[in-house]
């Protein structure tokens, strides 16, 4: 078990890696940033640029886990198709080739002839990662790889991404915008019973280094697989003046439904990943969303951290439903195995109910849902 969280945290680093170079450096930064400036064409461009980071990264991740653990090839999922279409309208296949030389070539054809620009990434790509930490060589949970499968979130919170504001003032701990928020989100799941059992959250983001102004990153995990629970962070406490975190695309009447609850601690943030990781650090007892506008691959990982912690993630309806049945029991968390019915594409795999991400099993019961006046 050990070896394959070191394999998905290590893939986690260099996706990371990846990010920041594509902020970092001239010839990738002028690919990204040109959506400000450029004319129609290049706004194309920017556009598979921006979708070209992502479908890299995820390619990166499937390769280098594969690699590994021949167990979980055809088993890792992500939000990107490996079919990219660049600006010519040619369909390209993205992928990892066995050698430097030849991923460099490829990018080569997909980057517009940009010989630097796929030369950094390409480098990026078959660099080796040396992780060094002692927490997780003692971690020892033989968790067989055969039984898992995969979702990956190459970067959530994408528009952050390229928007790339770098100092946004938090509010108690909270960014409502920027860089911050975007995330890579590795998370595996039992094949069976559909269950979160391993979380990997990377924050490309987390720091820029004053003198150096480099990013520099940061990686929390955590497993949670038959009664074992292990993680890279303490469960934090349940303070007593909780706050919300929500989408500043939240609907009036959820927001309406929570302010007898939390006075004035609603708090507003980007990304999915980031308002779920939120919770797990304890900057938020609860993140509220009321539509189905996340999927498997968004809430994997971070639900896997939070159970590892105590913590859980719900459907919201199937919550309310259960409410209404007079159900007080078991909570009706996400799982991650069934396709949703009767949906094509990537709705598929959304959480169409809604979700309430917690820490604090009774804090939940005290402002749950169901307690919602308007809800
Ligand atoms: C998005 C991203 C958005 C989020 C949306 C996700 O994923 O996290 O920020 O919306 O739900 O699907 P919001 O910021 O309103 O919570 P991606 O960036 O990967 O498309
Ligand atoms: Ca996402
Ligand atoms: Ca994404």
């Amino acid at each position: 078990m050990a070896a394959l969280l070191k394999s998905l945290v290590g893939a986690s680093e260099k996706s990371a890696r990846i990010a920041q170079l594509c902020r970092q450096e001239e010839a990738l930064f002028q690919l990204l940033i040109e959506e400000k400036t450029g004319t129609d064409k290049n706004k194309k461009f920017v556009q598979d640029f921006k979708t070209l980071a992502d479908v890299l990264i995820q390619e990166v991740i499937k390769h280098d886990v594969g690699k590994e653990f021949p167990e979980l090839r055809g088993h890792i999922g992500g939000e990107e198709s490996n079919q990219f279409e660049n600006s010519l309208g040619e369909t390209l296949v993205v992928q990892v080739c066995a050698t430097q030389q030849d991923t460099a070539s490829l990018l080569f054809t997909i980057l517009d002839r940009n010989q630097p620009a796929a030369e950094l990434l390409a480098a990026a790509i078959h660099q080796e990662v040396a992780l060094q930490d002692p927490a997780l060589d003692a971690v020892a949970l033989a968790i067989p790889p055969e039984r898992l499968a995969i979702w990956i979130d190459p970067i959530d919170s994408t528009n952050q991404y390229i928007r790339g504001q770098a100092r946004v003032a938090p509010i108690d701990g909270i960014c409502p915008s920027g860089l911050c928020s975007a995330l890579v989100l590795i998370g595996a799941y039992d094949r069976s019973s559909g269950d979160p059992v391993l979380g990997v959250i990377n924050e490309p983001f987390f720091r820029e280094d004053p003198l150096t102004h480099r990013w520099q990153g940061v990686y929390h995990w955590g497993i949670s697989y038959q009664g074992t629970s292990l993680a890279s962070l303490h469960r934090p406490p349940l303070r007593p003046e909780p706050c919300v975190v929500l989408s500043s695309s939240e609907t009036p009447a959820i927001q309406r439904a929570l302010r007898p609850l939390y006075g004035e601690r609603l708090r507003f943030a980007s990304g999915a990943g980031y308002k779920m990781l939120c919770v797990i650090l304890g900057l938020a007892e609860a993140y509220v969303l009321s539509e189905g506008s996340t999927f498997k691959w968004d809430s994997c990982a971070p639900h896997a951290i939070l159970r590892a912690l105590g913590g859980g993630m719900v459907d919201l309806e199937a919550a309310l439903q259960a409410w209404r049945a007079g159900q007080r029991g078991a909570l009706p968390e996400l799982t991650y195995n069934q396709p949703a019915a009767g949906a094509v594409g990537a709705e598929r795999w959304a959480n169409r109910g809604g979700l309430v991400a917690f820490m604090h099993r009774e804090h939940l019961e005290h402002r749950a849902p169901w307690r919602w006046k308007a809800a």
